[in-house]
């Protein structure tokens, strides 16, 4: 720390002899990747992280802002050109106005700087004047990362695999009107390219639903989530039974062709000039909302998880090694939402996550990153009661329903202290929970009215930050 921290001075006394270089140039930076599947909670963890950086009030769990040690916060102008900007102020606007609104879904990459002027710890303090330190937070679909098994794949080990997997239970009926097409389509016939779109239409279709239904690990992810791909021939292919002998000219060239074109410029420049800049890395897990959906939705959850977490470890012979290195040395994995739950829940809530993700964990643990599980809620949308009921009392929670606006206290189930009591229904694929039932009601964001110097109310974000940035601001 301390050779940083000399190292960060030189920088400056360089930066000062030359006249008009941006102090962007030479300040520390650390670059922190926020993903999730779709509805994670992304965009609302990134909008109340910002926040609560720009307004500390509520962050005492993080050590420099409860020394003081942080003397100034400030939004900059992005270096980066070619990233869209994440809308911080949009989203800040949707949830602060009168009648407040979640903020919309979104659907790209996109990236936020945070600048911060710290005074430093110990010895330096006072020798060395505050130090200024960017953090560039990069808010991308998660459903990306389910993209990177497919690198190693040809499309003929693609097209099996993924049909194989879609006469699955749970997903076979949704795939029935793919498989259907396929029933009619000769993989070695000469392309059509109305036909070629129907079926890329239709295995679209098929994985949008799945998704709908809870699956998560429906790649390609480009297809849930195109970005500005939208349309694009690279992604208008699906998986085909494999052909006898195909021309230069049939589906199955074609569509092999596409398989390629789609490795080559969508998967590799998204790990090569985006994933690979990483140092700290949040996984944001809607674990309450899988649960909800049952055992299989928990199951496939695990399954997306552990397959974007490879991403973390690939394999020694993995292209992507030699491009990652050892950067990414911090990985929070945080259970979404937790505001759904009465406090005395929230250490199961962690716990099941924990379990969720443990072999994956593990591995990238060996490789020398620093993990950690918590449950957090990036808007705190409900307040927590305890009633009585039949001489027991139960703990709830109470917030505005999202469909009515009314006030309403709620219990979402009891989960069990055990985790395997939710990981093993889930990975027998049982249909249901067997007795227990677990509901998840979306509450509307709450009303903030907050006056100046504050921030959104949540819970642990504060945690969250000192994990992710902590020992970078002492
Ligand atoms: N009560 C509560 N709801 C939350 C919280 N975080 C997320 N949500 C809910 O989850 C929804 C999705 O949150 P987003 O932050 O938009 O999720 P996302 O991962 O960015 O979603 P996409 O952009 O669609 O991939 C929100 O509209 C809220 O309904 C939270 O801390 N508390
Ligand atoms: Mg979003």
């Amino acid at each position: 720390m301390i050779l940083r921290r000399i190292t960060d001075s030189i920088t400056h006394t360089v930066e000062d002899a030359i006249d008009g270089v941006s102090s962007a140039l030479f300040d520390p930076v650390i670059r922190v990747g926020v993903t999730g599947l779709s509805r994670a909670g992304k965009t609302l963890f990134i909008t109340s992280l910002v926040a609560n950086l720009l307004e500390r009030s509520r962050m005492p769990q993080l050590k420099s802002a409860a020394e003081g040690r942080i003397l100034a916060a400030y939004l900059q102008p992005h270096p980066d050109h070619k990233m869209p900007r994440f809308a911080f102020e949009d989203h800040m606007a949707a949830l602060t106005a009168s009648d407040p609104v979640w903020p919309e879904s979104t659907r790209s990459i996109s990236t936020v700087r945070i600048s911060l002027k710290v005074q430093p710890t110990g010895l330096l303090n006072g020798i060395t004047g505050p130090s200024q330190i960017h953090i560039d937070i990069v808010d991308y679909p998660g459903e990306w990362l389910l993209d990177l098994p497919l690198m190693s794949q040809s499309y003929a080990e693609w097209s099996a695999a993924t049909l194989e997997k879609a006469m699955t239970p749970g997903l076979a009926e949704h795939s029935s009107g793919f498989r259907d097409l396929l029933g009619q389509t000769d993989s070695a016939a000469p392309l059509n390219e109305m036909n070629a779109n129907r079926l890329a239409d239709a295995f679209k279709g098929y994985l949008a639903a799945s998704r709908e239904a809870g699956f998560s690990s429906m790649a390609p992810g480009r297809f849930l989530m195109p970005g500005d791909l939208e349309g694009s021939p690279a992604l208008t292919f699906s998986p085909l039974p494999k052909a006898g002998k195909s021309g230069g000219g049939s589906l199955w060239r074609t569509f092999e062709k596409r398989f390629d074109s789609y490795k080559r410029v969508v998967i590799e420049p998204f790990f090569r000039n985006h994933f690979a800049r990483f140092d700290r890395q949040v996984v944001l897990v809607d674990t309450l909302g899988a649960i909800h959906d049952g055992p299989r939705a928990v199951e496939d959850l695990r399954t997306a998880l552990a397959e974007i977490l490879t991403c973390f470890r690939p394999g020694r012979n993995s292209w992507l090694a030699p491009i990652l290195g050892k950067r990414i040395d911090r990985i929070l994995f945080a259970a979404t939402k937790c505001d759904h739950l009465h406090h005395t829940q929230h250490a199961r809530l962690a716990a099941i996550t924990e379990a969720m993700v443990r072999d994956a964990r593990d591995r990238a643990r060996f490789r020398g990153a620093k993990t950690e599980a918590m449950a957090i809620a990036s808007i705190r949308a409900t307040v927590e009661q305890s009633v009585e009921r039949n001489g027991e009392t139960i703990n709830v929670v109470r917030g505005r329903l999202q469909d009515t606006g009314k006030s309403a206290a709620l219990f979402p189930g009891n989960l069990p202290e055990n985790p395997s009591d939710i990981l093993n229904p889930a990975r027998m694929r049982e249909g249901d929970w067997s007795d227990a039932a677990y509901s998840v009601t979306k509450f509307a964001p709450p009303i903030l009215d907050l006056t100046p110097g504050e921030a959104p109310p949540h819970i642990r974000l504060d945690r969250a930050a000192e994990f992710l940035i902590g020992d970078r601001l002492t």
